[in-house]
């Protein structure tokens, strides 16, 4: 033990979840505000939490978690970052600072422009900051030179707003931040049953006989999962984690709003079996479990009893089955038990427990979508699901569970760089203007094209791309070679100061906040992970009149923009032909930006499954999408479930032959490092100094490894070291004092948190066909710190 290393906690939740709730409404300076925002979260007529896109229960007072308070503690904060502190710091002086610092500032509340003169961001009307993008965007060789950039907090209405905007303008250069996150669930999903999203809703989880959940902290990132799985624990429901780690609220939970575990040592039991696979070793232990189902099936056939595959289903609703089979049975246990670092013993346990239960849900999140081999490993999850019929009944099916509270949503809007033809054809007859077909950028694609100065201009939608993304060298890099870079934030981060020739910040409401427009209080609506549409109104008065709500924003861009004399040439339109005051156009900007309901009214006729939107959304708890796959409808070419009959990679550590060959020759020994989130983060925000569930006290720069690694290495708990990680452009990418933590951590394997490993993450390393970072994966060695800090 040292002073940022304390005994891991033997249960997640309870107490200390809430008195760290409390603590946290307590800094933000609001309480008052605070706990009249919890009492909203999540309820009907309340706001959604921007915590994560779990879905809500029908029932109960409180429908919030330790982390989502701390998201809304975080947005309702009294202290303010304007003028004042612009004209008191420095760009330069703010560049020295932390994530947490800019951050911990406060609200953004003016419109701010960076002028190079003084250094110093000033004061701009928000007029003249439209008047500034207008000019610009229209100043544009092709409108393919700006991308657009939505983070998922963003609501329906706004990223509806912003898609239309930026297909009328002429791109679909959209990168977002699901590039980085659940890019390889679409990608996956899509392919092997023709929706890329989700096949259960909330309350399957009550009727499932086991839950295998995979790559995924919901202790820490989806809390109100918690509930779900304790309740199904709790009912007989067979919970089975498949984690790197041992997390510790897989392990045993205590719900804070159950009197005896709140107080006293109680806790539930979560996980009935546990496993720690190697990273990136996923596809092999599932492909594991079916070689085992497909042995036993085969035997049982033989004998003459009844199969224990559903061969009914697996006929009428699946193609590929028999590829699928010979590629099962080419695969070796050698390579299964190699590259999952389990034994057949773990798997056939784990196979035990899935057929012994009727109705099985698999869950997913980072720990499976952030791999170079991402989609084969879900599409082999899918083989599993179908081999048993678990997909489209009660208590069964695929979830992966999403990230940012409206992710799923912005996708459905249409913020998406490979729009189908289907999409473009509807949206275009809606607004009744051809729009642009060709694919987009993503995110992969937009820091090249920045990196490369192909494109000149790019406008954040919320997040912090600059701390997001991998390889942060370089897109501090890409960053800087804007001609302007348009935020539209709540927060102080790194992209606001990464910039080039122009940069603007736009501040904008919270959910939390009241949105009035001329016609009246406003309210948006976001889409969870089970596919609810629902609404969020904020109900605390704004911080500032001067902050603008998002929608607002981007209509007030669009109509400076489109309805422009100078709108770009090629891009005149119906739409777009306008006077300036928006009126007489196919789209009014004005008009919708007044009154949300008529954005709503032209989602329900450009996208599917919005029919009659309003009115649905009088329904307590919103109105259900629907999901193709989970009605037995296949989507796909094929119009069948796929059997994907993908082999296992050739290797999952993520390095060169050449390389491998020249470490082994310097006796060098290679990890596996992978990059993930603390019980005090959100993403690139950063709460707080400690990970209570892994027992870190003050410190983020922690490298987790097996003791057994470390001593090899003559390596020290405690010790702190350089980590670079080892790529085929032989660029260095080196982070420096890290602390060692000895871990119970596959041998191998090597942990730390993001975004502070993202400079480790090389660019052109992502995922086959999804393009997402393989933040999970990343090729490293250690050394011993050469500038250790004097102790
Ligand atoms: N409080 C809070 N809530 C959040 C967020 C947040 O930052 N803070 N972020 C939101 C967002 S955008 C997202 S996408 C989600 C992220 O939610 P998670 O996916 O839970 O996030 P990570 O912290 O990246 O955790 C990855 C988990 O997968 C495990 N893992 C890593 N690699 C492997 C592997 O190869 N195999 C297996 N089996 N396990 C592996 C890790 O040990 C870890 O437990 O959470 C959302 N909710
Ligand atoms: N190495 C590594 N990298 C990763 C990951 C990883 O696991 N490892 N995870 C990836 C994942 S899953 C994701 S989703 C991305 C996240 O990428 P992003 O979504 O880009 O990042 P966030 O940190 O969520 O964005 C935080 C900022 O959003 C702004 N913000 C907060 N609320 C609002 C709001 O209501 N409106 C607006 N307009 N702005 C708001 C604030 O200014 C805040 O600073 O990072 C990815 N990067
Ligand atoms: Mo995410």
């Amino acid at each position: 033990m040292s002073e940022h290393f304390s005994k891991k906690p033997n249960k997640a939740g309870g107490l200390s979840s809430l008195t760290s709730t409390l603590k946290h409404i307590i800094q933000s300076q609001q309480p008052q505000t605070n706990v009249k925002n919890l009492l909203k979260a999540n309820q009907d007529k309340g706001f959604d939490c921007p915590g994560c896109a779990w879905g809500d229960e029908k029932e109960g007072l409180l429908q919030f978690c330790e982390n989502g308070a701390k998201a809304i503690a975080w947005e309702s904060t009294s202290k303010k970052v304007n003028a004042d502190f612009f004209a008191q710091h420095s760009l330069s002086q703010l560049q020295k600072q932390s994530d947490y610092w800019l951050e911990y500032q406060g609200r953004l509340t003016q419109p701010m422009k960076y002028n190079k003169n003084t250094d110093h961001y000033e004061p701009i009307d928000w007029q003249d900051a439209y008047q500034l993008i207008a000019e610009k965007l229209n100043s544009l060789d092709s409108p393919n030179e700006a991308e657009f950039y939505t983070s998922g907090r963003a609501s329906n209405e706004a990223s509806f707003l912003y898609q239309l905007f930026g297909r009328l303008y002429g791109t679909n250069n959209f990168p977002d931040c699901s590039n980085m996150c659940h890019e390889a669930s679409g990608v996956a999903l899509n392919e092997s049953i023709g929706i890329g999203k989700g096949t259960v809703v909330l309350d399957d989880f009550n009727h499932a006989e086991a839950i295998f959940v995979f790559g995924q902290n919901p202790g820490t990132n989806h809390p109100r999962m918690m509930n779900a799985l304790r309740k199904a624990a709790r009912g007989g429901c067979k919970i089975v984690s498949f984690n790197n780690l041992k997390e510790v609220a897989l392990e045993r939970f205590a719900s804070p709003q159950d009197p005896i575990e709140l107080l006293t040592p109680k806790a539930t039991t979560i996980s009935h079996a546990y496993f720690t696979p190697k990273l990136g070793g996923d596809m092999a232990a599932v492909r594991g479990m079916v070689k085992i189902i497909l042995a036993r099936n085969a035997e049982q056939k033989e004998n003459g009893e009844t199969t224990i595959i559903d061969n009914d289903f697996i006929k009428l609703h699946c193609q590929q089955f028999e590829q699928y089979q010979q590629v099962v049975n080419d695969t070796s246990w050698q390579q299964i038990e190699q590259q999952s670092g389990l034994t057949f013993e773990q798997l056939s346990q784990a196979t035990d427990i899935f057929l012994s239960a009727d109705k099985v849900i698999c869950t997913w999140a980072m720990g499976i979508t952030q791999h170079k081999h991402s989609v084969a490993t879900i599409q082999e999850i899918v083989n599993l699901q179908l081999l048993s019929g678990n997909i489209g009944k009660k208590g069964a099916g695929l979830c992966p569970v999403r990230g940012h509270s409206n992710v799923q949503g912005n996708r459905t809007m249409g913020i998406n760089e490979k729009p189908t033809t289907a999409f473009i054809e509807q949206l275009s007859r809606a607004v009744d203007t051809p729009l642009p077909k060709e694919k987009g950028h993503n995110v992969y694609y937009a820091l090249n094209a920045l990196l490369q100065k192909t494109s000149k201009v790019l406008i954040c939608l919320g997040g912090n791309i600059a701390q997001a993304a991998p390889d942060t060298v370089q897109t501090h890099q890409a960053l800087k070679n804007t001609e302007l870079n348009v935020q539209i934030s709540t927060k102080l981060n790194r992209s606001h100061l990464c910039i080039g020739q122009d940069a603007l910040i736009l501040p904008c409401l919270g959910r939390t906040e009241i949105d009035n427009q001329t016609t009246g209080a406003q309210f948006i609506t976001v889409e969870d992970t089970f596919s609810m549409v629902h609404a969020s109104q904020g109900n605390v008065v704004p911080l500032a009149d001067s902050l603008h709500s998002e929608t607002a924003i981007v209509a007030d861009i669009a109509n400076a923009t489109l309805t422009s004399d100078k709108a770009n040439g090629k891009l005149k339109s119906k739409a777009n032909s306008a006077s300036n005051d928006g009126t007489n156009s196919a789209i009014n900007w004005l008009q919708l930006k007044g009154n949300y309901d008529l954005i709503r009214d032209l989602i329900e006729q450009a996208i599917p499954g919005f029919t009659d939107f309003n009115l649905q959304l009088e329904q307590p708890g919103g109105f259900y999408l629907g999901n193709s796959a989970a009605q037995l409808k296949w989507n796909n070419t094929q119009e069948k479930a796929l059997f994907t009959a993908n082999f296992l990679p050739k290797s999952i550590v993520n390095v060169s032959k050449e390389k491998l060959n020249e470490l082994q020759h310097n006796k060098q020994p290679l990890y596996t490092l992978q990059s993930l989130r603390s019980h005090d983060q959100y993403n690139t925000t950063i709460y707080g100094m400690d990970d209570r569930y892994r027992g870190v006290i003050n410190a983020r720069n922690i490298l987790f490894i097996n003791k057994k690694d470390a001593l090899k290495q003559g390596f020290r708990d405690n010790d702190y070291v350089d980590i670079t990680s080892i790529w085929s452009d032989n660029q260095n990418r080196t982070v420096t004092n890290f602390i060692l933590c000895f871990y119970d951590i596959p041998r191998s394997n090597l942990a730390a948190y993001y975004p502070e490993t993202n400079p480790l993450v090389p660019l052109d390393s992502f995922g086959d066909r999804s393009y997402t970072p393989t933040s999970k994966s990343v090729a490293v060695i250690i050394n011993e710190a050469k500038n250790p800090p004097l102790i």
